[in-house]
Protein backbone atom coordinates (compact mmCIF):
# COMPACT_ATOMS: atom_id res chain seq x y z
CA UNK A 1 0.00 0.00 0.00
CA UNK A 2 1.44 3.88 -0.42
CA UNK A 3 2.35 4.72 2.29
CA UNK A 4 2.81 8.42 3.25
CA UNK A 5 5.75 10.40 1.98
CA UNK A 6 4.96 13.85 2.86
CA UNK A 7 5.91 14.93 6.98
CA UNK A 8 2.01 15.04 8.33
CA UNK A 9 1.57 18.29 10.61
CA UNK A 10 1.35 16.58 14.35
CA UNK A 11 -1.25 18.26 16.40
CA UNK A 12 0.21 18.63 19.73
CA UNK A 13 -1.24 16.37 22.04
CA UNK A 14 -0.83 15.18 25.44
CA UNK A 15 0.24 11.78 26.73
CA UNK A 16 -3.62 11.36 28.53
CA UNK A 17 -5.12 11.78 25.22
CA UNK A 18 -2.76 9.50 23.91
CA UNK A 19 -3.61 6.82 26.24
CA UNK A 20 -7.43 7.83 25.87
CA UNK A 21 -7.05 7.42 22.39
CA UNK A 22 -5.14 4.29 22.00
CA UNK A 23 -4.94 2.10 24.66
CA UNK A 24 -8.05 -0.92 26.29
CA UNK A 25 -8.87 1.01 29.84
CA UNK A 26 -10.96 -2.14 30.70
CA UNK A 27 -7.33 -4.19 30.38
CA UNK A 28 -5.57 -2.40 33.66
CA UNK A 29 -4.19 -2.94 35.27
CA UNK A 30 -1.16 -4.23 32.99
CA UNK A 31 0.92 -7.23 34.26
CA UNK A 32 4.05 -5.54 34.47
CA UNK A 33 6.42 -5.42 36.84
CA UNK A 34 8.14 -2.22 38.51
CA UNK A 35 10.76 -1.29 36.88
CA UNK A 36 9.78 -3.25 33.47
CA UNK A 37 10.44 -1.44 30.16
CA UNK A 38 7.79 -3.34 28.48
CA UNK A 39 5.33 0.20 28.97
CA UNK A 40 7.61 2.24 28.03
CA UNK A 41 8.47 0.17 24.55
CA UNK A 42 4.23 0.32 24.42
CA UNK A 43 4.40 4.17 25.18
CA UNK A 44 6.55 4.73 22.25
CA UNK A 45 5.08 2.79 19.99
CA UNK A 46 1.82 4.82 20.53
CA UNK A 47 3.65 7.75 20.03
CA UNK A 48 4.69 6.71 16.57
CA UNK A 49 1.89 5.41 15.87
CA UNK A 50 -0.27 9.07 16.52
CA UNK A 51 3.43 11.10 15.06
CA UNK A 52 2.54 8.75 11.74
CA UNK A 53 -1.06 9.17 11.76
CA UNK A 54 -1.82 5.64 10.66
CA UNK A 55 -5.24 4.66 10.41
CA UNK A 56 -5.70 2.20 12.97
CA UNK A 57 -9.14 0.64 11.23
CA UNK A 58 -6.08 -0.37 8.95
CA UNK A 59 -3.44 -1.48 11.63
CA UNK A 60 -3.38 -5.11 12.89
CA UNK A 61 -0.95 -5.80 15.85
CA UNK A 62 0.15 -9.26 16.35
CA UNK A 63 1.96 -11.57 18.91
CA UNK A 64 3.59 -14.88 20.47
CA UNK A 65 3.97 -15.40 23.75
CA UNK A 66 5.33 -13.77 26.80
CA UNK A 67 5.27 -10.64 28.66
CA UNK A 68 6.07 -8.46 25.60
CA UNK A 69 4.07 -10.52 23.77
CA UNK A 70 0.86 -9.59 25.97
CA UNK A 71 1.34 -5.84 24.65
CA UNK A 72 -1.03 -5.91 21.65
CA UNK A 73 -4.22 -6.88 23.74
CA UNK A 74 -3.79 -3.22 25.73
CA UNK A 75 -4.26 -1.26 22.65
CA UNK A 76 -7.57 -0.79 21.26
CA UNK A 77 -7.26 -2.38 17.49
CA UNK A 78 -7.46 -5.40 15.98
CA UNK A 79 -5.16 -8.11 17.11
CA UNK A 80 -4.09 -11.87 17.16
CA UNK A 81 -2.14 -12.74 20.33
CA UNK A 82 -0.85 -15.79 18.44
CA UNK A 83 1.09 -18.88 19.86
CA UNK A 84 4.79 -18.91 21.22
CA UNK A 85 7.17 -18.08 18.41
CA UNK A 86 4.38 -17.66 15.74
CA UNK A 87 3.76 -14.06 15.40
CA UNK A 88 5.81 -13.55 12.11
CA UNK A 89 3.96 -16.46 10.44
CA UNK A 90 0.81 -14.89 11.39
CA UNK A 91 2.02 -11.70 10.38
CA UNK A 92 3.25 -12.46 6.88
CA UNK A 93 -0.21 -14.73 6.19
CA UNK A 94 -2.02 -11.28 6.98
CA UNK A 95 -0.11 -9.05 4.96
CA UNK A 96 0.40 -10.95 2.10
CA UNK A 97 -3.91 -11.92 1.85
CA UNK A 98 -4.44 -7.75 2.59
CA UNK A 99 -1.64 -5.71 1.63
CA UNK A 100 -3.53 -2.29 2.63
CA UNK A 101 -2.95 -3.61 6.51
CA UNK A 102 -0.17 -2.25 8.55
CA UNK A 103 0.96 -5.18 10.28
CA UNK A 104 2.72 -4.73 13.16
CA UNK A 105 4.46 -7.31 15.25
CA UNK A 106 5.57 -6.86 19.12
CA UNK A 107 7.86 -9.68 20.25
CA UNK A 108 10.35 -10.57 23.42
CA UNK A 109 14.03 -12.49 22.51
CA UNK A 110 12.63 -15.42 23.69
CA UNK A 111 9.83 -15.88 21.22
CA UNK A 112 11.46 -13.65 18.28
CA UNK A 113 15.42 -15.67 18.15
CA UNK A 114 14.55 -18.90 20.41
CA UNK A 115 11.54 -20.80 19.56
CA UNK A 116 10.63 -18.30 16.51
CA UNK A 117 13.97 -18.16 15.53
CA UNK A 118 13.08 -19.79 11.73
CA UNK A 119 10.23 -17.42 11.14
CA UNK A 120 12.44 -14.55 12.02
CA UNK A 121 15.36 -15.35 9.30
CA UNK A 122 12.79 -15.93 6.61
CA UNK A 123 10.51 -13.04 7.75
CA UNK A 124 13.56 -11.18 7.30
CA UNK A 125 14.60 -12.88 3.93
CA UNK A 126 10.93 -12.32 2.60
CA UNK A 127 11.20 -8.57 3.20
CA UNK A 128 7.60 -8.98 3.67
CA UNK A 129 6.35 -5.66 4.68
CA UNK A 130 5.79 -5.45 8.26
CA UNK A 131 7.30 -4.20 11.10
CA UNK A 132 8.34 -5.75 14.48
CA UNK A 133 9.42 -4.46 17.23
CA UNK A 134 11.38 -6.76 19.52
CA UNK A 135 11.68 -6.18 23.36
CA UNK A 136 15.11 -7.64 24.14
CA UNK A 137 15.38 -8.32 27.95
CA UNK A 138 18.16 -11.17 27.31
CA UNK A 139 15.54 -13.66 29.63
CA UNK A 140 12.59 -15.79 29.31
CA UNK A 141 10.89 -12.90 31.80
CA UNK A 142 7.08 -14.31 31.87
CA UNK A 143 8.31 -17.84 32.59
CA UNK A 144 10.52 -17.21 35.51
CA UNK A 145 13.77 -16.56 34.01
CA UNK A 146 15.39 -19.17 31.86
CA UNK A 147 18.12 -18.33 29.72
CA UNK A 148 17.46 -17.33 25.86
CA UNK A 149 19.15 -17.32 22.79
CA UNK A 150 20.00 -13.85 23.64
CA UNK A 151 21.38 -14.09 27.16
CA UNK A 152 24.81 -12.88 27.44
CA UNK A 153 28.01 -15.47 28.03
CA UNK A 154 28.49 -15.82 31.55
CA UNK A 155 25.24 -14.37 32.49
CA UNK A 156 23.33 -15.94 34.81
CA UNK A 157 19.36 -17.77 34.81
CA UNK A 158 17.53 -20.10 36.38
CA UNK A 159 18.78 -22.43 33.81
CA UNK A 160 22.36 -21.27 34.11
CA UNK A 161 22.95 -21.21 37.90
CA UNK A 162 26.85 -21.39 37.07
CA UNK A 163 26.83 -18.80 34.23
CA UNK A 164 25.63 -19.39 30.51
CA UNK A 165 27.94 -20.97 28.56
CA UNK A 166 26.26 -20.12 25.38
CA UNK A 167 27.05 -17.54 23.37
CA UNK A 168 24.33 -15.34 22.45
CA UNK A 169 22.43 -14.10 19.15
CA UNK A 170 22.75 -10.67 18.30
CA UNK A 171 19.14 -9.50 17.11
CA UNK A 172 19.36 -7.17 14.87
CA UNK A 173 23.14 -8.08 13.34
CA UNK A 174 21.17 -11.15 12.54
CA UNK A 175 17.96 -9.13 10.96
CA UNK A 176 20.34 -7.54 9.02
CA UNK A 177 22.54 -11.04 7.53
CA UNK A 178 18.97 -12.51 7.12
CA UNK A 179 17.17 -9.43 4.68
CA UNK A 180 15.66 -7.06 6.83
CA UNK A 181 15.75 -3.54 5.46
CA UNK A 182 15.38 -1.18 8.09
CA UNK A 183 17.22 -2.61 11.63
CA UNK A 184 17.47 0.18 14.66
CA UNK A 185 18.43 -0.82 18.05
CA UNK A 186 18.06 1.69 20.90
CA UNK A 187 17.84 1.23 25.00
CA UNK A 188 14.51 1.99 26.47
CA UNK A 189 15.67 4.95 28.58
CA UNK A 190 15.21 7.64 26.22
CA UNK A 191 11.87 8.32 23.96
CA UNK A 192 12.41 10.28 21.70
CA UNK A 193 15.06 7.81 19.07
CA UNK A 194 12.70 4.83 19.59
CA UNK A 195 9.62 6.94 18.66
CA UNK A 196 11.49 8.33 15.75
CA UNK A 197 12.88 5.28 14.74
CA UNK A 198 9.69 3.42 15.14
CA UNK A 199 7.90 5.81 12.43
CA UNK A 200 10.82 5.18 10.25
CA UNK A 201 9.85 1.75 10.55
CA UNK A 202 6.19 1.97 9.83
CA UNK A 203 7.19 3.91 6.36
CA UNK A 204 9.88 1.82 5.11
CA UNK A 205 8.47 -0.89 2.54
CA UNK A 206 9.68 -3.75 4.09
CA UNK A 207 10.89 -5.85 6.87
CA UNK A 208 11.39 -3.35 9.59
CA UNK A 209 13.02 -4.54 12.82
CA UNK A 210 13.45 -2.58 16.32
CA UNK A 211 15.26 -3.69 19.14
CA UNK A 212 14.19 -2.24 22.02
CA UNK A 213 16.64 -3.21 25.07
CA UNK A 214 14.19 -3.59 27.83
CA UNK A 215 14.96 -4.71 31.99
CA UNK A 216 13.70 -7.21 32.82
CA UNK A 217 13.61 -6.43 36.48
CA UNK A 218 12.08 -9.35 38.23
CA UNK A 219 13.93 -12.41 36.65
CA UNK A 220 17.31 -10.98 34.97
CA UNK A 221 17.98 -8.04 37.14
CA UNK A 222 18.25 -10.34 40.54
CA UNK A 223 19.97 -13.03 39.07
CA UNK A 224 22.73 -10.56 37.37
CA UNK A 225 22.72 -8.51 40.19
CA UNK A 226 22.18 -5.12 38.03
CA UNK A 227 21.33 -2.99 41.29
CA UNK A 228 18.22 -1.01 41.84
CA UNK A 229 15.91 -0.07 39.06
CA UNK A 230 17.69 3.37 39.09
CA UNK A 231 21.22 1.66 37.93
CA UNK A 232 19.91 -1.11 35.83
CA UNK A 233 17.74 1.74 33.95
CA UNK A 234 21.14 4.08 33.89
CA UNK A 235 23.07 0.95 32.22
CA UNK A 236 21.49 1.68 28.72
CA UNK A 237 23.05 4.82 28.90
CA UNK A 238 26.40 3.17 30.20
CA UNK A 239 26.44 0.49 27.76
CA UNK A 240 25.41 1.76 24.57
CA UNK A 241 27.28 4.03 21.94
CA UNK A 242 25.76 5.52 18.83
CA UNK A 243 26.47 3.34 15.96
CA UNK A 244 28.38 6.49 14.40
CA UNK A 245 30.50 7.44 17.36
CA UNK A 246 31.38 3.38 17.05
CA UNK A 247 32.20 3.86 13.75
CA UNK A 248 34.25 6.95 14.40
CA UNK A 249 36.31 5.73 17.50
CA UNK A 250 36.81 2.62 14.94
CA UNK A 251 38.87 4.62 12.27
CA UNK A 252 40.11 7.38 14.34
CA UNK A 253 39.73 6.87 18.14
CA UNK A 254 42.81 6.19 20.60
CA UNK A 255 44.25 2.61 21.63
CA UNK A 256 42.45 2.86 24.90
CA UNK A 257 38.75 3.94 23.12
CA UNK A 258 39.22 1.11 20.77
CA UNK A 259 39.62 -1.01 24.13
CA UNK A 260 36.68 0.73 25.52
CA UNK A 261 34.41 -0.32 22.48
CA UNK A 262 34.24 -4.35 23.51
CA UNK A 263 32.06 -3.63 25.99
CA UNK A 264 29.44 -1.29 24.30
CA UNK A 265 26.59 -1.97 22.61
CA UNK A 266 25.65 -0.23 19.40
CA UNK A 267 22.69 1.09 19.09
CA UNK A 268 21.04 3.77 16.31
CA UNK A 269 19.83 2.91 13.29
CA UNK A 270 21.99 -0.14 12.39
CA UNK A 271 20.71 -0.49 8.44
CA UNK A 272 18.36 0.75 5.75
CA UNK A 273 18.36 -0.22 2.37
CA UNK A 274 15.45 0.03 -0.28
CA UNK A 275 14.13 -3.52 -1.75
CA UNK A 276 11.20 -4.62 -2.88
CA UNK A 277 8.70 -6.52 -0.58
CA UNK A 278 7.27 -9.77 -0.95
CA UNK A 279 3.87 -8.46 -0.65
CA UNK A 280 4.94 -6.26 -3.40
CA UNK A 281 6.19 -8.57 -6.10
CA UNK A 282 3.18 -10.46 -4.91
CA UNK A 283 0.92 -7.68 -5.89
CA UNK A 284 2.81 -7.10 -8.86
CA UNK A 285 2.54 -10.45 -10.18
CA UNK A 286 -1.41 -11.27 -9.36
CA UNK A 287 -1.59 -7.85 -11.60
CA UNK A 288 0.62 -9.37 -14.27
CA UNK A 289 -1.12 -13.02 -14.66
CA UNK A 290 -4.70 -12.55 -13.92
CA UNK A 291 -6.84 -12.67 -16.84
C1 LIG B 1 5.13 -23.93 22.74
C2 LIG B 1 5.44 -23.21 24.04
N1 LIG B 1 6.61 -23.45 24.64
C3 LIG B 1 6.91 -22.80 25.79
C4 LIG B 1 6.01 -21.92 26.34
C5 LIG B 1 6.35 -21.25 27.64
N2 LIG B 1 6.72 -19.86 27.49
C6 LIG B 1 5.81 -18.87 27.63
S1 LIG B 1 6.49 -17.37 27.50
C7 LIG B 1 8.03 -18.02 27.29
C8 LIG B 1 9.26 -17.16 27.16
C9 LIG B 1 9.02 -15.80 26.63
O1 LIG B 1 10.22 -15.10 26.60
P1 LIG B 1 10.38 -13.78 25.75
O2 LIG B 1 9.86 -13.99 24.39
O3 LIG B 1 11.79 -13.36 25.86
O4 LIG B 1 9.38 -12.78 26.44
P2 LIG B 1 9.40 -12.01 27.84
O5 LIG B 1 8.44 -12.74 28.71
O6 LIG B 1 10.80 -12.00 28.36
O7 LIG B 1 8.91 -10.64 27.48
C10 LIG B 1 8.00 -19.41 27.30
C11 LIG B 1 9.18 -20.28 27.17
C12 LIG B 1 4.80 -21.69 25.66
N3 LIG B 1 3.89 -20.82 26.10
N4 LIG B 1 4.54 -22.35 24.51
Amino acid sequence: MEKKEEKREVEMISAKEIRDKYLRHDMMPHIFCTGCGIGNVLDYTLWALEKEGLDMDKTVFLSGIGCSSRLPGYIDVDSLHTTHGRALAFATGVKITNPELNVIVFTGDGDCMGIGGNHFIHACRRNIDITVIAVNNYIYGMTGGQVAPTTPEGDYATTAPYGNLEPAFDMSEMAISSGATYVARWGVKRPNQPINSIQEALQNKGMSFVEMMSPCTTAYSRQNRMGSIEEFWDWYDNKTILAEDHERIKQYGSEEEKEELKDKIKVGVLHKEEKKSLSERIQELIEEVQV
